[in-house]
């Protein structure tokens, strides 16, 4: 697997990859998707890997796309490219992906972290969709995340001004988790990550397949998607381990089985 622009590393069951271009403050490159997203791939199928963890190396998370390697880009170069099929693939991971994002997180690097799962960011963090400054505008789920997530007057104003956003407003309307002083970015995602590791991870599986499909389908349809993934649940050993450990007052030993 390529590593050129990130670190891939695992650290017990948790897999790290950290955007590592800092003297572009980690400004996407296509390779540098596309090792993300191996490097995303790679953690999911991986028995040994129960969360991903995702950062930024340097002072900022990532300042959006390469705009020296699109500003000469043609409809035609972008369609044979097609870079968002690397974008559609981080859709298919199963697994809690948690993003530490600290500095800016704009654009394309914005779009990453709405990739995620969970988000931590630093004090001092600031998103925004700049791309309306350069003549163009988010291409990979920006601009529908956002409206998705904060109704339409609000994610217009984000993206017609691409002013820079705090991590407060970011949190105000639900588009991050938590808020943490600098020092203590990792160590928090870190801590919440060793949360997640405790509980059943097909029940972690269902739920983000059926979150996403909430997300993105009629309630109704969600919710016969919610009762199949429930139902789905009970093939499980971990369903008998868990409402077992419940009645004989232990703490359950989930295996993922
Ligand atoms: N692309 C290329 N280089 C960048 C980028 C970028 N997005 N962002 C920063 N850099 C470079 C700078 O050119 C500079 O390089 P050099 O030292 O060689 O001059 C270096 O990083 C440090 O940046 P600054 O000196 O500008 O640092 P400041 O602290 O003064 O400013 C800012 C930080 C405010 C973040 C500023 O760098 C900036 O405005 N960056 C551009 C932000 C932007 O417009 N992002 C949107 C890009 S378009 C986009 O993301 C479209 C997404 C499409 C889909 C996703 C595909 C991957």
């Amino acid at each position: 697997m390529r590593e050129e622009w990130v670190k891939v590393w695992k650290e017990g069951a948790i897999g790290r990859i950290e955007l590592n271009r800092p003297q572009v403050l980690n400004a996407l490159n296509r390779q540098m998707v596309a090792e993300i997203v191996d490097a995303l791939t790679a953690f999911d199928k991986d028995q040994d890997i129960g969360v991903i963890v995702l950062s930024g190396a340097g002072r900022a998370f990532a300042a959006g796309a390469d705009i020296d390697e699109m500003a000469y880009d043609t409809p035609v170069t972008l369609e044979k490219l097609d870079q968002f099929s690397d974008w559609d693939r981080i859709r298919t991971i199963h697994k809690p992906i948690l993003a530490a994002v600290h500095g800016f997180a704009l654009g394309g690097g914005f779009e990453l972290v709405l990739s995620c799962d969970i988000i931590f960011a630093a004090e001092g963090t600031m998103f925004g969709f700049p791309e309306v400054k350069l003549g163009v505008m988010p291409g990979a789920g920006g601009t529908v995340k956002l409206t998705k997530a904060m109704g339409r007057a609000k994610a217009l104003e984000w993206l017609w001004t691409g002013e820079m956003f705090s991590a407060e407003d970011a949190k105000a309307v639900g588009l991050i988790n938590h808020i943490v002083p600098s020092e203590l970015l990792l160590e928090e995602t870190l801590a919440f990550s060793q949360k997640l590791l405790k509980q059943a991870p097909l029940a972690l599986r269902l739920i983000k397949d059926t979150v996403n499909k909430a997300v993105d389908y009629s309630v109704f349809d969600a919710m016969q998607a919610e009762r199949k993934n429930f139902y789905l649940l009970f093939a499980s050993e971990d369903q008998k381990e868990g409402m077992k450990a419940f009645i004989e007052k232990r703490r359950p030993n989930f295996k993922g089985k």
